[in-house]
């Protein structure tokens, strides 16, 4: 596990490494694009702020610390689980210990992956007395342990009543603002989607329409509930933090069983069934909630080690896929579809790199026309300016001299989620290019990117 550890980071490092020459690739393109348009690229890339960040905290990171209030039996450990993609140790620290809340150590053999404050919802607590004195208690609790988001867990099986919780939530809110004079974010996890009917589609790659439409339902029905408390939430979004667990040997053990199990074979769990359901989105909410960017990355390194890479990339691309938007948008000199091309290869450059590869601007150049249907060996930059159109319109179809943000944001994203499968997963071209095709049409279809796409 040690060896693993410094694997990723030396593959994060290399990134960094890539990430900190990318002056000098730029500067080496050809000389016939304008020192102003090369200078326009790097200042992009290097000053964009959330890339900085991203970079920095490979350096520095910390494990991100949660607030976790849900009804017993919700699924705040399953979802702790469903983040770590493994069976995560409970360390209980001495701190802790209240009737109402406890705080632990999530812990992958010697790391630390995330410190939780887990309460059962103050809907619980009996008296009313007892209550009271309960939720000041716990209130002081959350402000000593200061953490860097909340997650309120609700279940999508039954509609609860929770108003009493999200009161408490809104006094827990206003108690931190008062303390550390920064909002405590807020992210709603409507857990469980996996059982809503029709409940024998497990797999999320198979829900039907039905399901995902029921789903929703939910999240609407919590969040009027929300909304009408005037509870300010970050995001609420619908999950299942359903996995099944064996053995090394393939024997399933069910979650009671699980807990009698010595600590060595708790270690070697494996996943014999993984129907988790958009826990990575999830995780990329949890991420822009968290303003510590030391805690931010903390949060990506807390998965199983061979998903903090594929995390990380992902993040890499969401920020490429908005400096695509920014630069999109920029009145530049030459063709903004040819500034496109440059920052997607700098993009591919970032993830091979993080795959431990090196790969040169040139093949990064080649692995984005090849996405584009272009067989674009033998090309030189000179070349591709002058026929930016030409080729642009392989990969967004319709599209002029100019490219709109949404159209530049959504080739941007989608070139790196392939470059991903095909760099980090070790996926053959023709199936990254598969993906990539998909990708462009779910989020053109979703219109992720909140502007009209212009798609002629
Ligand atoms: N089908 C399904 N079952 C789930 C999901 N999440 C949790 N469960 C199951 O629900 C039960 C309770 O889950 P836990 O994670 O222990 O719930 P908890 O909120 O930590 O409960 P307490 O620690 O008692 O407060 C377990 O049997 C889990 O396997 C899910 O997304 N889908
Ligand atoms: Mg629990």
């Amino acid at each position: 596990m040690k060896d693993d550890s410094n694997v990723i980071e030396s593959r994060l490092q290399n990134m960094k490494k890539f990430y900190l020459k990318a002056n000098e690739l730029i500067d080496k393109l050809p000389d016939s694009i304008p020192g102003k348009v090369k200078s326009l690229i790097k200042d992009t890339i290097l000053g964009d702020k959330d890339l900085k960040k991203l970079m920095d905290g490979i350096d520095s990171h910390r494990p991100p610390r949660f607030l976790l209030i849900g009804r017993t039996g919700v699924g705040k450990s399953s979802l702790i689980n469903a983040i770590c993609s493994s069976y995560v140790a409970k360390v209980s620290d001495t701190r802790s210990c209240t009737a109402e809340a406890d705080i632990y150590q999530c812990m992958d053999h010697d790391r630390v992956l995330m410190e939780i404050l887990d309460t059962r919802g103050i809907a619980e607590s009996e008296a009313v007395d007892a209550e009271r004195t309960a939720e000041k208690a716990l209130i002081d609790q959350v402000n000593k342990f200061t953490p860097d988001a909340a997650i309120f867990m609700l279940n999508c099986m039954h509609r609860d009543d929770v108003g009493e919780d999200i009161e408490f939530l809104k006094k827990v809110s206003r108690s931190y603002m008062s303390v550390n004079n920064v909002r405590l974010p807020i992210v709603v996890v409507v857990n469980k989607s996996d059982e809503m009917a029709p409940t024998r589609h497990k797999n999320p790659a198979e829900y039907p329409q039905i399901k995902k439409d029921k789903i929703q339902e939910m999240v609407h029905y919590y969040k009027d509930i929300i909304m009408k408390h005037d509870l300010k939430i970050d995001e609420i979004i619908a999950v299942s933090s359903l996995i099944d667990w064996m053995t090394p040997d393939g024997t399933e053990v069910s979650v009671e069983e699980i807990d009698k199990l010595p600590q060595q074979e708790v270690e070697n769990l494996q996943m014999a069934f993984d129907g988790r359901y958009q826990i990575e989105e999830l995780i990329d909410i949890l991420g822009e909630a968290i303003q510590d960017f030391e805690a931010q990355m903390g949060l990506r390194m807390a998965a199983r080690l061979s998903d903090v890479v594929r995390r990380v990339a992902r993040h890499v691309c969401a920020i490429f896929s908005s400096i695509s938007a920014v630069i999109a948008l920029t009145p530049i000199p030459v063709s903004d579809i040819y500034i496109l091309l440059v920052l997607q290869a700098v993009l591919v450059t970032l993830i091979a790199s993080l795959s431990g590869r090196e790969i040169t601007m040139e093949t990064a150049k080649e692995y984005v026309f090849s996405m584009g249907g272009v067989a674009g060996a033998g090309y030189t930059f000179r070349l591709i300016a002058q026929q930016a159109v030409k080729f642009a319109n392989a990969i967004w179809p319709g599209v002029g001299s100019g490219v709109s943000s949404g159209i530049a944001a959504i080739g941007t994203f989608a070139i790196g989620i392939s470059a991903i499968a095909y760099y980090i997963d070790g996926k053959t071209l023709k199936d990254a290019k598969k993906l990539f095709n998909e990708t462009k049409k779910e989020l053109e279809k979703n219109n992720k990117f909140g502007e009209p796409l212009n798609l002629e």
